[in-house]
């Protein structure tokens, strides 16, 4: 039920969700209809499709990518904690291994303009300016959009990073479903 969409709060939030294992595109998409049928959750852009080097651990299959904005009246932590869930339902399976393979990964990047410095919480997500593999589909629907820590835009984020790993438009996005 999504009756009280419209009084859903006005700031964006920013999701970045990446898979390597298995049918890659299911997985993101599968993620993105249970963000939408949540009923707390209005999507409201997803970035194109990117196919990513592997970051940190370079042995491993290259990844699929997007970002989503949506907005939300769950707390940061309760998104957190429906995020997770998204994550088990879709077969990830959390070791202890960082940056290890997985179905689905689900980050958040910015809750709004809220800084969270918890144990298990750090908004704006900790290594994103690191990242193309974020940096690239955030900039690509909120260019102008500023990180509340560095009050710079995404696309200065975007040209200063010092990453150069490959992030490709992925194949035919009309068979993403995502157009
Ligand atoms: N956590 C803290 N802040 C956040 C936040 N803003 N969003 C905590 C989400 N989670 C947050 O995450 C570990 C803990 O981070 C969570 O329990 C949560 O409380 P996790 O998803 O369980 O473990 P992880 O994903 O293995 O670790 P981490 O550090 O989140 O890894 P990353 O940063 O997600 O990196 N290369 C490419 N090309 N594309 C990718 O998507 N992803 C990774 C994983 C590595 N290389 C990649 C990609
Ligand atoms: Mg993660």
């Amino acid at each position: 039920m999504k009756g009280h969409v419209t009084e859903l709060p006005d700031f964006p939030v920013y999701l970045s969700l990446g898979s390597n294992i298995g049918n890659r595109l299911y997985y993101l998409q599968s993620a993105v209809e249970k963000l939408k049928s949540h009923p707390k959750i209005q999507i409201q852009c997803t970035s194109h499709i990117y196919e990513t080097d592997p970051l940190y651990i370079k042995n491993q299959g290259d990844y699929l990518n997007c970002v989503v904005q949506i907005r939300t009246d769950l707390q940061c932590k309760i998104l957190l904690e429906e995020v997770q869930k998204i994550e088990e339902e879709l077969g990830r399976i959390r070791n202890n291994v960082r940056f290890a393979p997985r179905t689905i990964d689900i980050d958040i990047i910015f809750y709004g303009n809220q800084i969270i410095n918890q144990e298990n919480l750090q908004v704006p997500h900790k290594r994103y300016s690191e990242r193309r593999f974020v940096l690239v589909p955030l900039n690509e629907i909120a260019p102008e959009l500023v990180c509340p820590k560095t009050h710079k835009y995404v696309n200065q984020m975007l040209a200063i990073c010092q990453d150069n790993s490959t992030v490709r438009l992925y194949k035919d996005q009309k068979e993403t479903g995502f157009e």
